[in-house]
């Protein structure tokens, strides 16, 4: 039989064995990403001659932050809930060769990371950060999240959450990243292109990646893909998002400076 082309990249063993199947649910949206996040290093590797061992992975706690170190077939770390920005900072420091993917939850970069996150996009680091927004907290029993939709149903809102949500794409761009971008996981190829993108820009990236949770929504996981499409619009200009509509696309694009790269110079000057 035909071996899948990524798999190059998954370990031989997982921690309970063969490497597949994985821990995550059957039909949770982060395996596909982390299929779009290979296709992407792969190209790169190809098109760029980047080498393989290049890329770092670094991931915090959730669901999400499995796609790490127990599966990956490249250098990771798997480390803290909310503390994945950090850590990755400390790493490309040792190393600004290095070209680290950060893979994160809502939870992780909205909630208990949200001020590590808006300070990495204001100092603009060199991380391609793929933050899974799944609406709410997979791991821990699916409780809301700062960005659970307004009305929805959670473990912890069973009448309806009451709190206005984060719209993290608009933090990152506001906050100062330089790529920022937000597809879904029915929109594959796109979010493959975003991702090679974000790791080519010399700066924060950050893509956001709406994504199902099957178990926790309590619905078919094609049902979930189905509604990811119909739901999400592009919008031009300054057009207003339609009522209950995801925006999607590449918002923002820009270059200026990369902090490790300024701070490289004042030290240069005492050299
Ligand atoms: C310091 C700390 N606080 C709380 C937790 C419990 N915890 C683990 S994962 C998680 C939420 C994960 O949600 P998200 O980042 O959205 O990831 P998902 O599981 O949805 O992919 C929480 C609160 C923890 N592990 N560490
Ligand atoms: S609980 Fe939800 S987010 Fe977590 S692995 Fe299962 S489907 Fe994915
Ligand atoms: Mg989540």
């Amino acid at each position: 039989m035909k071996k899948h082309p990524m798999l190059k990249y998954l370990k031989e063993e997982g921690p309970m064995g063969d490497r597949l199947p994985m821990i995550l649910c059957p039909g949770c949206g982060s395996g596909q990403v982390l299929n779009a996040a290979f296709h992407a290093i792969d190209k790169i590797i190809e098109e760029d001659g980047i080498a393989k061992e290049n890329f770092v992975f670094i991931t915090g706690v959730g669901c999400s932050a499995r796609l790490t170190s127990h599966y990956l077939n490249f250098d990771s770390g798997w480390t803290i809930h909310g503390r994945t920005l950090p850590i990755a900072t400390g790493a490309l420091l040792a190393n600004p060769e290095l070209r680290i993917i950060v893979i994160t939850g809502d939870g992780d970069t909205g909630a208990i990371g949200g001020n590590h996150f808006i300070h990495a996009c204001r100092r603009n680091i060199d991380l391609t950060i793929l933050c899974i927004n799944n609406g709410l907290y997979g791991m821990t029993g699916g409780q809301v999240a700062p960005t659970t939709g307004i009305g929805l149903k959670t473990s912890t809102t069973p009448y309806g959450n009451t709190e206005e949500s984060f719209d993290l794409s608009k933090m990152a761009e506001t906050a100062g990243a330089t790529y920022v971008a937000r597809w879904t996981t029915a929109h594959p190829r796109q979010t493959v292109r975003a991702i090679m993108k974000g790791v080519r820009k010399k700066g924060t990236a950050f893509i956001e990646i709406m994504s199902q949770c099957p178990v926790h929504w309590k619905e078919t996981p094609v049902d979930m893909l189905k509604a990811l499409k119909k739901n999400s619009v592009r919008l031009k200009g300054d057009e207003a998002v339609p009522n209950g509509k995801i925006p999607i696309g590449e918002f923002c694009n820009i270059e200026k400076p990369e902090w490790i790269e300024s701070y490289q110079k004042v030290i240069d000057q005492f050299n």
